[in-house]
């Protein structure tokens, strides 16, 4: 392939490759076919490396975490018809919880397209519902589509794209010039960083315009007036691209702030004024402060992870947002700024000081207990015992990628951290099978940083697969089982509606040893915490993968849980 500046030698997946090379991609995670090895060429020889990954699905929630901790899109690759609905599964994610992504399905030739041949399916109407845009890639119109694509993705609300390459399509020569090329890519993304040096500094996002003056102004009287207000901090406050005027925000007027489970991290949950997450473990507690406010402040607030009216009550709201609540006729929205978070942010938190009636200590002691009420005493082994090892072992800056079940709730709840975006999960799409592509996506991404996975066994039997991707690519990663042979969370629903528990049963034996390995990753199996705290050290030491299982007693999920 020519990388130089003419297209002379240069099909169009290697202009693809070239285009999303200069966009800051580093990896493109799938699972190829005949029609993928056109496009995969193109990566090899332009040095775009291609993840192959147990599953689509998997491809795609890793591009979705890539997208998330770099800024930069990520990128997932299938085929056409089974490729294309295994991938949608991670596209959906990155579409709910709005990570910029690229997934390109390689499909058969132009002229094929529409009729009844082996394995093709429209993609264009299987992607709609769940993409920002459903583009395909034709001769001489892919330097405009590539950057209209990167455009898309990064523009607020940030989210997927889907781009379909006819393999005949990714083959032909390429017509347009590189030049041209690299110009799209400059005017579609800003200042793209390598992707090495994200996770802290994010890329140029394409900004939105700025909350009227006067919007502003209104919410300056409002905080004046309020004498109990509490800050909710949601999902769009991850894609910010000055988390410190959160905390700038919060300081200045002296305001208690929680967070929605996503947005957890964004200001250090050490801080004096940090009430902790809301909507997990123990939720009843969150809202009985809560209710004690009388303005709810929701800065970045995204109704995807958590309706309003699920714990507001009647409190006035004030929402400061990227667009307008999605609220039930019951919300009472005092006021809403809406428009670009980091401007509306950084003006709020230069208005003058609001002040109010809080105790200095009230946030630190709601937080004492509310920690101290998720961790009941008795004797064995519980996830939250487990959470806590992993907490302990994991160095404070270290990411923690987990999956979706009761454990999420008490994660959630539980887990202090410490720095933006090292807490990886996804709550709009609420999807099993997210923890280990996201563990990979982010060791890949920032292999700079210690990286754990915790996740259920139900999400495990999910996903197993995936580790394999670890071992494969050298990635020293722990994966935690918490194996508590059941599908706790829904368990826990049947339980609360009176039914038997059905169907919701993992394993039958409680004595469970694991083998050797899965596909090659050394595996454990521990009882205790302080046999997990051993394991897990020796596991951050090693050079590769492991698995640990933990056998962990899920019956205090009844207590903390879903309360
Ligand atoms: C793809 C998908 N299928 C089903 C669900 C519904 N669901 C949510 S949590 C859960 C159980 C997860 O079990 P496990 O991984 O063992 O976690 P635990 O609840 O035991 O902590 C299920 C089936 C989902 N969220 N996503
Ligand atoms: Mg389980």
């Amino acid at each position: 392939m020519n990388t130089c500046c003419s297209t002379d030698k240069m099909n169009n997946a290697d202009l693809v490759v070239s285009i999303l090379k200069a966009a800051g991609v580093r990896h493109g995670f799938g699972v190829p076919s005949g029609n993928v090895l056109p496009l995969m060429e193109a990566m090899r020889a332009g040095g775009l490396a291609f993840v192959l990954t147990a599953h689509e699905g998997s491809a795609a929630f890793a591009a979705d975490v890539t997208g998330r901790v770099t800024g930069v899109p990520g990128l997932c690759i299938a085929t056409l018809g089974p490729g294309a609905t295994n991938l949608s599964t991670g596209v959906g994610c990155a579409w709910l919880d709005r990570s910029p992504l690229i997934a390109i399905t390689c499909t058969l030739n132009e002229a094929q397209l529409g009729r009844r041949l082996q394995m093709w399916i429209d993609h264009q109407a299987l992607f709609k519902p769940i993409t920002k845009a459903s583009l395909r890639l034709r001769s001489g119109k892919i330097v405009s589509t590539l950057a209209q694509a990167l455009r898309l993705a990064l523009s607020e609300p940030q989210g997927p794209v889907h781009l379909d390459l006819p393999e005949d399509v990714a083959l032909a020569q390429a017509t347009e010039a590189l030049a041209q090329a690299t110009e799209a890519q400059a005017h579609a993304t800003e200042s793209p960083a390598p992707a090495t040096e994200t996770m802290r500094t994010m890329p140029e996002r394409i900004p939105l315009p700025p909350a009227p003056e006067t919007s502003i102004a209104r919410a300056g009287v409002l905080l004046r007036a309020a004498r109990r207000p509490v800050a909710v901090i949601g999902a769009s406050a991850m894609r910010l691209q000055d988390p410190q005027a959160l905390r700038a925000f919060v300081e200045r007027h002296q305001i208690p702030f929680a967070t929605t489970l996503m947005a957890k991290g964004m200001i250090d949950e050490d801080h004096p004024l940090s009430l902790g997450c809301i909507e997990r473990a123990l939720r009843k507690k969150q809202r009985a402060l809560i209710h004690s406010a009388d303005l709810v402040v929701g800065l970045g607030y995204d109704t995807i992870e958590v309706e309003y009216e699920a714990w507001a009550g009647k409190l006035p709201v004030l929402h400061v947002g990227i667009e307008c609540a999605d609220v039930d006729a019951s919300v009472r929205v005092a006021h809403e700024v809406v428009g670009d978070l980091d401007d509306a942010l950084a003006r709020l938190a230069a208005l003058p000081a609001a002040g109010n009636d809080w105790p200095a200590q009230a946030a630190r002691q709601h937080r004492d207990a509310f920690q101290k009420a998720l961790r009941p005493a008795a004797a064995g082994f519980f996830p939250h015992q487990a959470i806590d090892v992993v907490r302990k072992v994991l160095p404070r800056e270290g990411v923690l990628a987990f999956d979706v079940g009761a454990h999420t709730h008490q994660i959630g709840s539980q887990w202090t951290v410490h720095t933006p975006r090292s807490f990886l999960i996804t709550n709009g799409w609420s999807s099993m099978g997210f923890g280990i592509p996201a563990a990979l996506a982010a060791k890949l991404a920032r292999p700079d940083l210690p990286v754990v996975c915790v996740l259920g066994d139900g999400c495990f039997q999910m996903s197993c697969g995936e580790v394999s991707v670890a071992r494969r690519e050298g990635l020293a990663i722990p994966f935690v089982v918490l194996d508590d042979r059941w599908l706790s969370l829904i368990r826990i629903k049947q339980a609360q509606r009176g039914l038997p528990c059905c169907g919701t049963e993992l394993s039958p034996c409680d004595v469970l040893v694991p083998p050797a390995h899965y596909f090659g990753v050394p595996a454990f199996g521990v009882d205790s915490a302080a046999a997990l705290e051993r394991a897990l050290r020796q596991a951050f030491a090693s050079d590769g993968p492991t698995i640990i299982e933990a056998r962990v007693d899920p019956a205090q999920y009844a207590q903390t849980v879903y309360d």
